[in-house]
C-alpha cells in the first residue's frame, strides 16, 4: 500500500517526493510506503482548508449531517477492508479491528446528529439586557492522532471538528496511516467537498510540528504521549491556540473484597491486555484487597498464561503484535526495569515468537508483583501487555495508592458497596471513573484526563464547544 496525502480532494505524494517505510508489526517487515510530508505540504493543505472554510461554515446543518453520515456509510460499506488494513498496519487482532471500524463509523454518525442539535445559551439580565452566545466555527483546525486505535481516534476528532463547521487538517500517526488513507479514498468516492478535510502524512516532529507551528491553524486537538503533549503545548500556548490534549495514563483497576469477583476478573482480562495493553484507558495497576489478593493473583496469572498471542488474523488470537520495533523495545525495557526494582514476574515477561511470525513484535501478557507503589514501573506509562499487582488493606490506602501518580485518566473500581463506590468516585483524581465496568462508553459524556493525562475534554457537547469560538452578544432592553 502506498499511502498518500489527501489534499484539496485529491491524493498526492509529498511535495518533496520523500517517503517512509511502513512496517507490518506481525512480521516486522516493510509492506508499503507512506508520504513523508513537511511544512510545504501543510502549507498546501492549509490553502485548501482556508479556501473551503466559508462555504463549509455556511453549509446548512442538514447538509453537514448528510456528509458525515455519508462518511459513516462509506466505512460501513467497506468495513472488512478497513478492518484488514487496520489489523495489518497496527498489529491488533482482526476481530478487534472490526469492532473498532464499527465505532469509527459511529463517531461520524454521532457528530452528524450533533451538527443538527447543537445549540447555544442565552442569559437574561433581569429586565436590563439579553445576552446570547454565538458559537462560531474556529476556521482551520488541526487534528493529530496516535497509533493505538488509529481510525477510531482519528474519526473521534475529525467528526466533531467538521460538525462544528471547521475545515480540517488531520495527521494520523506515521505508524498507522492505512485506514486514514482509505478514508481519504472514500471521500473521493463519495465526492466529499474538496478542501474540507485534508490528510497529511509523515513524521510527528516534522509534519505534526509544522501543523502546530502554523499561524493559520487556530486549534489543535491531540491524542498521544504526555511528553509530546507537553512539547506541543509549549509551542501552541504562546500562540494562544485552543488546545485539547488527551495524553497518557497509569490507571488503577481496584478490586475490593466485597466485589463480584467473577465479574471483575472477566473484565480485568480485557482491562489489562486488550489491544496488547495499548489503550490509554487500560488498567495497568491491578490493585486488590489483601483478603482476596491470592485468589485474584492466581486467577489473573492463569488467564494471562492462557491468552493466545500470535497471528492477528486468527479468531482465537487475544493478543496481537506490538505496533513498532521502538515501542516493543520500550515495553521490554520496562519489564527489565521492573526486575531491577525488585519485582517478581508471575506470568509472561518475555517476547513471543509465534510460528510463522518469528520476526514479529510479540510480547507475552505479563503480570508482575512485589513492587513499591511509587517505583517507576508503578508510576510511568508502559502502554503494553503488562500489569502490576498491588495489594491494599483498606479504602484509605487504596485511594492513596491510586492517586499516587502524575497521571489521572481513568480509574476502575469493583465493589458491591454503594456508598463506598460513590465515596471513592468523588475522591479519585481521574477524569473517568468506571464502577463495576470498564470501557463502557456513552459518546455524550466528557472524555479526558486530569493531571498529566491532559487538558480539556472530548465527547458530546464538550467536543462541539472545543471546536467553536463562543461570542457573547449583549442587547440592552432599554
Ligand atoms: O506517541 P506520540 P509515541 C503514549 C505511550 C507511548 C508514548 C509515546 O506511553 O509509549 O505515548 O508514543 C505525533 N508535533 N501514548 O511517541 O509521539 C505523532 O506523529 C506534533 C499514549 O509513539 O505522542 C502521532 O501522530 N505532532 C496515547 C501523535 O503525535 C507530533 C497513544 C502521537 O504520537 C510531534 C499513543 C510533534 N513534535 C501513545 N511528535 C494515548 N493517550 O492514547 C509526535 N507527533
Amino acid at each position: 500500500m502506498h499511502i498518500l496525502n489527501y489534499i484539496n480532494g485529491t491524493m498526492q505524494a509529498a511535495l518533496s517526493g520523500a517517503i517512509l517505510d511502513n512496517f507490518e508489526p506481525a512480521t516486522g517487515q516493510v509492506y508499503g510506503q507512506i508520504a513523508d510530508s513537511d511544512n510545504a505540504d501543510v502549507a498546501l493543505a492549509f490553502e485548501a482548508a482556508k479556501a473551503a472554510k466559508e462555504s463549509w461554515a455556511n453549509t446548512p446543518a442538514e447538509e453537514k449531517f448528510k456528509w458525515l453520515n455519508a462518511l459513516a456509510d462509506a466505512i460501513d460499506a467497506d468495513r472488512e477492508n478497513f478492518a484488514i488494513a487496520e489489523s495489518r498496519d497496527q498489529g491488533k487482532p482482526l476481530w478487534l479491528a472490526r469492532n473498532e471500524m464499527i465505532r469509527a463509523a459511529q463517531n461520524f454518525r454521532f457528530f452528524a446528529t450533533a451538527a443538527m442539535q447543537f445549540a447555544s445559551e442565552s442569559h437574561a439580565t433581569e429586565n436590563k439586557a439579553i445576552n446570547y452566545t454565538l458559537r462560531q466555527p474556529i476556521g482551520v483546525v488541526g487534528c493529530i492522532s496516535p497509533w493505538n486505535l488509529p481510525l477510531y481516534l482519528f474519526s473521534w476528532k475529525i467528526a466533531p471538528a467538521l460538525a462544528a463547521g471547521n475545515t480540517v487538517i488531520a495527521k494520523p500517526s506515521e505508524f498507522t496511516a492505512a485506514t486514514a488513507h482509505l478514508l481519504g479514498e472514500a471521500c473521493i468516492k463519495i465526492g466529499f467537498p474538496a478542501g474540507v478535510l485534508n490528510i497529511v502524512n509523515g513524521l510527528g516532529p516534522k509534519v505534526g510540528q509544522a501543523m502546530v507551528e502554523h499561524k493559520g491553524i487556530k486549534a489543535i486537538s491531540f491524542t498521544g504521549g504526555t511528553a509530546t503533549g507537553k512539547h506541543i503545548a509549549s509551542i501552541a500556548a504562546p500562540m494562544f491556540k485552543k488546545l485539547s490534549l488527551e495524553l497518557g495514563g497509569k490507571n488503577p483497576n481496584i478490586i475490593f473484597e466485597d466485589a463480584d469477583i467473577e465479574k471483575a476478573l472477566k473484565t480485568t482480562v480485557n482491562t489489562s491486555f486488550l489491544n496488547q495493553g495499548e489503550i490509554c484507558l487500560c488498567g495497568s495497576r491491578l490493585m486488590v484487597h489483601e483478603s482476596i489478593y491470592e485468589i485474584v493473583k492466581n486467577r489473573i496469572v492463569h488467564e494471562a498464561n492462557n491468552l493466545k498471542v500470535g497471528n492477528p488474523k486468527e479468531e482465537n488470537t487475544r493478543v496481537g503484535a506490538i505496533v513498532s520495533q521502538q515501542h516493543y523495545d520500550k515495553v521490554l525495557a520496562y519489564i527489565e526495569l521492573s526486575k531491577e526494582e525488585g519485582g517478581t514476574i508471575l506470568a509472561g515477561g518475555t517476547p513471543v515468537f509465534p510460528e510463522g511470525f518469528e520476526s514479529g513484535w510479540f510480547i507475552a501478557p505479563t503480570v508482575i508483583e512485589g513492587l513499591s507503589a511509587t517505583c517507576r514501573t508503578n508510576t510511568e506509562e508502559i502502554f503494553g501487555p503488562v500489569i502490576t499487582l498491588i495489594p491494599f488493606k483498606d479504602e484509605e490506602e487504596a485511594l492513596a495508592i491510586a492517586n499516587a501518580t502524575e497521571y489521572g485518566l481513568a480509574a476502575t473500581l469493583w465493589t458491591e458497596n454503594l456508598t463506598r463506590a460513590h465515596r471513592m468516585a468523588a475522591n479519585l483524581e481521574f477524569g473517568i471513573v468506571w464502577i463495576n465496568c470498564w470501557l463502557l462508553r456513552d459518546l455524550r459524556t466528557p472524555f479526558g484526563g486530569a493531571k498529566s493525562s491532559g487538558v480539556g475534554r472530548e465527547g458530546g457537547w464538550e467536543a462541539m464547544r472545543f471546536f467553536t469560538e463562543p461570542k457573547n452578544v449583549c442587547i440592552a432592553l432599554s
